[in-house]
């Protein structure tokens, strides 16, 4: 999303710098950027369709590759219901505004209910209280971080990962300027990050206890009389049920749950209440708990009565040029929940999606309704997934696989066809999804930087041209067939034609900042082509109740979904806390991406970084030194690791990061298998989970640690 400067010789990149013209990053670039150059040149990513037959892929034609996965895919679907065929959906489609435009057609041509996408390992707990709360599942608010005066952060290390549903450039500026403006940072993390070394306030959480502490800086609010909603009382339900909900949760009762002291809870919930602007923001590590819907609501709710929603240096709703919530809302697809269920395991849709949790039970367990195809988009489930051992084996298991995807890797080896869509500098670029999460409201639209060959495709027309070609094969009845499949694959071959340009300009010129009568410059595509560093549309303003698309057009404080889970919460109270083993969390590093990033040599330099990091203390207690090789086990199995000593760490808790292990069998990635580390996944586990949203409880998973032979 940051201005980047490409300097290159029409073939290959010379060098990849922070655009200083940039009005909104300002010249800031983080690592991950400078790595464009590197997927660009890379030799080992792929040019051309490739086919497998036993362990040998050979390239073939674009022709040959989309009918052969179109032919598959038919007559699976003839055969055991459109159902069998699934639909992997990855992160990298968030940033790649063609592919999100004719991904949903495609959905439609493919007409599965079985989706799965990284979201259900990933922000669905936010989208779902979003969704829940004020109506739309992209409703999420972000801090207003360049007015605030107070942030508290949970689970969320934006130093290193530049901020998430939270899109802002240079993230270490700005949480300084709010310690000059005398502001206060709070980070609630069970490791001393990168980010909670600038915090003012930093509590050593256990992990997946997020939605206790939470509750019970609700609990103190109400109960000192602190709940001050303002202007959101207005049109606002729920206070005095929310009152009820957390009167349990006391400082008292969750201290010792939490690892967090009553006077700690106490001290931060008063002053989050005394803070004329304050932002309440969790990420990641909030959503990877067994009580992670939970913590998403709490979240949002603590904004709420502290009267911070939808103002000035709280948390913000943006007005984007490309406006996806609005446009959504039109289309219908503002979000649902629970519609129907899973299979195997009962659990709940969500946005027309399953948990991804659930994908290789799905595939694994026989009966009608079993899968028995997949086509995975820009996703890599085999390393991102839970239990990634048991994925490979399911993936290995299937009657077809294609893979939409650039790289032979750890996925896409088990796949029969892959199509490979162009670089990223190939590729023209703007953010449709992320600019609607962005500190500001900004557009910036970029050209490609290099002509690609015509043999090249990016995602969008793939996409376009198998929703094409599977919109034809549909079976139709009787004698309208025919003509309906001639007007199906005409409509096909228009949007073709369109290209996502277009579509992207009619956002623009419909959108809040697009052309009206009485503007003198609205936002048009060739005004951003224009304006080759981006336009700068201000601060984030106040959006509500206007944009609220809750059916009463008001805030539900307390979602029945929610309401009814909080029992299960409760019940957590009860339970004897046990510090005596070890729990195992995640962490992300500046020179990677997930995991997709480690065969740019910039990126994959130096040292070993897939290092299990321990406290130095509870490494002496098992007879463990810095350095050494440890053997991680779980339940679902064990990885060989470098042992690193680090007090930055809580007692108990060791972490390691996610999206290595590339030392399996039949990819080629010459870089990445160099230092291949070991996936955090295969030993992660697919049956702890969040039983209300299905989400996977990455954080906390039981481990040993022993010294390897
Ligand atoms: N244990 C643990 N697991 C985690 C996490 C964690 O914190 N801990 N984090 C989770 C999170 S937040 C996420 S988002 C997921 C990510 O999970 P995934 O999205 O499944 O995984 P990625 O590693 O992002 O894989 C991206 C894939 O897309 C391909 N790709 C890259 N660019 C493009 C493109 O432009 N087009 C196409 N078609 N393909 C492309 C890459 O080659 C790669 O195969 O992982 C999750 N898994
Ligand atoms: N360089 C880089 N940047 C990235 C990515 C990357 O892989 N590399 N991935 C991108 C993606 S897909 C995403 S979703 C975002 C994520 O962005 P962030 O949410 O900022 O991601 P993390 O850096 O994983 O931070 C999560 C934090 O949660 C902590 N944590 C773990 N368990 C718990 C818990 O139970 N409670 C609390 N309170 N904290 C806990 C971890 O220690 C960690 O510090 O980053 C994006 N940016
Ligand atoms: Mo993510």
């Amino acid at each position: 999303m940051c201005g980047v400067v490409v300097e290159h010789d029409g073939e290959r990149v010379l060098k990849i710098r922070g655009d200083d013209a940039d009005p909104w990053s300002r010249g800031y670039l983080c690592p991950k950027a400078t790595a464009l150059g590197d997927l660009h040149d890379d030799p080992d990513r792929l040019r051309t369709p490739m086919r497998r037959i036993g362990s040998a892929w050979t390239p073939c034609s674009w022709n040959d590759a989309l009918d052969l996965v179109v032919e598959n895919i038919t007559r699976l679907q003839q055969r055991h219901g459109r159902d069998a065929v699934a639909l992997y959906t990855g992160n990298p489609m968030a940033h790649n505004f063609g592919g999100l435009l004719y991904g949903v057609p495609f959905m439609d041509a493919l007409g599965t209910k079985s989706r799965f996408s990284a979201t259900s390992i990933d922000q669905l707990p936010h989208m779902l209280a979003a969704l829940l709360m004020f109506g739309h599942q992209l409703l999420m608010p972000v801090p207003d971080l360049d007015r605030t005066e107070f942030l508290l952060m949970l689970g969320a290390n934006p130093l290193v990962s530049n901020g998430s549903i939270l899109s802002a450039p240079g993230i270490k500026d700005r949480l300084r300027g709010l310690k000059a403006r005398g502001g206060e940072l709070v980070v609630v993390d069970p490791r001393r990050t990168e980010t909670a070394m600038l915090a003012d306030t930093f509590l050593e959480i256990r992990p997946g206890t997020d939605a206790l502490l939470l509750a019970a800086f609700l609990e103190v609010l109400f109960r000192e009389k602190l709940i001050a909603p303002g202007r959101l009382a207005a049109f606002t339900d729920g206070f005095e049920e929310l009152e009820r909900h957390v009167r349990p949760f006391t400082p008292e009762r969750v201290a010792s749950h939490t690892g967090i002291a009553t006077e700690h809870i106490v001290g931060v919930a008063r002053r989050l209440s005394a803070a004329k602007r304050a932002a309440v923001y969790g990420r990641v590590g909030v959503c990877h708990s067994a009580f992670a819907g939970l913590a998403g609501w709490l979240v949002y709710a603590l904004n709420i009565v502290t009267g911070n929603l939808d103002r000035e240096g709280g948390v913000m709703f943006t007005t984007p040029a490309f406006d996806i919530v609005a446009l959504t809302q039109t289309l219908g697809k503002g979000g649902s929940f629970g519609r129907y269920q899973s299979r195997v395991r009962g659990l709940p849709e969500f946005g027309g999606e399953l948990p991804a949790a659930t994908l290789a039970e799905e595939i694994e367990t026989p009966g009608a309704g079993q899968l028995r195809a997949l086509v995975t988009l820009a996703g890599n489930p085999v390393l991102s997934t839970p239990n990634g051992r048991r994925m490979d084996r399911a993936l290995a298991s299937l009657e077809f696989m294609v893979s939409i995807d650039p790289y032979l890797n750890e996925t896409t080896r088990h796949a029969t066809v892959i199509l490979p869509p162009v670089s990223q500098l190939e590729q023209s670029h703007y953010d449709v999804a992320l600019a609607a999460f962005a500190v500001r409201n900004v557009a910036r639209y970029s050209e490609p930087c290099f002509e690609r060959g015509p043999e090249q495709k990016a995602d969008w027309e793939i996409l376009s041209a198998l929703t094409t070609r599977l919109l034809a094969k549909r079976p139709g009845g009787g004698v309208l067939a025919r003509p309906l499949q001639g007007l199906a694959q005409a409509l096909g071959k228009a949007a073709e034609g369109l290209g996502p340009e277009r579509i992207l300009d009619v956002g623009l010129r419909i959108g809040p900042h697009g052309p009206r009568p009485w503007k003198r410059a609205g936002v048009t595509l060739s005004r951003l082509r224009r304006s080759t560093h981006g336009v700068d549309l201000g601060a984030l303003v106040s959006r509500f109740p206007e944009r609220l698309a809750t059916p009463n057009r008001r805030i539900a404080l307390v979602p029945d979904a929610f309401a009814a889970d909080v029992a299960r919460l409760e019940r957590e109270l009860a339970r004897p806390v046990d510090d005596g083993g070890l729990v195992l969390i995640g962490r992300r590093q500046l020179r990677t991406n997930n995991s997709w990033l480690h065969n740019s040599p910039r990126m994959a330099k130096g040292r070993d970084r897939c290092s299990l990091l321990m406290h130095p203390k509870d490494a002496a207690s098992r007879g463990l030194v810095h350095g050494q090789r440890v053997v991680l086990t779980s339940r679902t199995g064990s990885i060989e690791v470098p042992l690193q000593l680090i007090d930055r760490m809580r007692r108990g808790v060791v972490s390691l990061p996610h999206g290595f292990g590339h030392d399996r069998d039949g990819m080629a990635l010459r870089v990445a298998s160099v230092q291949p580390g070991k996936s955090i996944n295969d030993i992660t586990d697919e049956e702890r989970i969040d039983p209300l949203t299905g989400v996977v409880a990455f954080s906390g998973v039981p481990v040993t640690v022993t010294p390897a032979a």
